[in-house]
């Protein structure tokens, strides 16, 4: 669990799930290359490495799809994954509670148990999207999250915003679950430069 800082830079796999539609695979182009790609439903998988501009740390991040019969094979993924980052579309009221009870059964896996999860609350560019308190209260975080460390962003992967907030709070939070202050401190300094600027 969390970094493998062993040799060279420290690694780590990020299982990025939620339900089709929710914008999983264009958060991950824009973050990767900063562009908006016009994508497809994803049938099988993604995988990009990020990285923090001194390449002192890699994130390997799986973008797995969401669609009904992909959801039977996210299970396959767990294996190896160091932290969660599940997408919520903020605009789709109604699938949000559809959302929940994949959430919830996510997190009832015994092998992602404790680990860190960042729930993203994604298309914050549209009008009348649910705020992240609104998300919050529906998914119910504080109960199904007890026990890990968590936290809610409100992101736009059309725009990037929030975005590499982040991916820099899940290599934070990937450092405590580490439990090693020496670490923490170091970093502090490099997770402040990730690659890409934000717009
Ligand atoms: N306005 C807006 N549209 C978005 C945003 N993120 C994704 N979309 C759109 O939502 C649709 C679905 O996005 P995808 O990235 O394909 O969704 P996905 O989660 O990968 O879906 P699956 O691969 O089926 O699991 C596309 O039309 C995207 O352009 C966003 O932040 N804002
Ligand atoms: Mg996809």
């Amino acid at each position: 669990m969390g970094l493998h800082p062993s040799k060279g830079p420290s690694e780590a796999r990020i299982l990025m799930l939620g339900l089709d539609g929710s914008g999983k695979s264009t958060l991950l182009y824009k973050l990767k290359y900063n562009e908006s790609v016009v994508t497809v439903p994803t049938v099988g998988f993604n995988v990009e490495t990020l990285e923090t501009k001194d390449q002192h740390c890699l994130l390997t991040v799986w973008d797995v799809g969401g669609q009904h019969q992909m959801r039977t094979h996210w299970k396959h993924y767990y294996d190896d994954t160091a932290g969660l980052v599940f997408v919520v579309d903020s605009k789709d009221e109604n699938r949000i509670v559809e959302a929940k009870k994949e959430l919830v059964r996510i997190l009832g896996n015994e092998s992602l148990k404790g680990l860190p999860l960042i729930v993203l609350a994604n298309k914050q560019d549209l009008p009348g999207a649910a705020s992240c308190e609104d998300i919050a209260e529906v998914l119910n975080l504080n109960k199904i999250c007890a026990n890990r460390h968590w936290c809610l962003q409100p992101c736009s992967a059309r725009t990037g915003a929030g975005l590499e907030e982040c991916f820099r709070r899940m290599i934070y939070l990937l450092k405590t679950a580490s439990d090693n202050l020496l670490d923490i401190i170091s970093l502090k300094d490099y997770v402040k430069s990730f690659k890409h600027s934000m717009k």
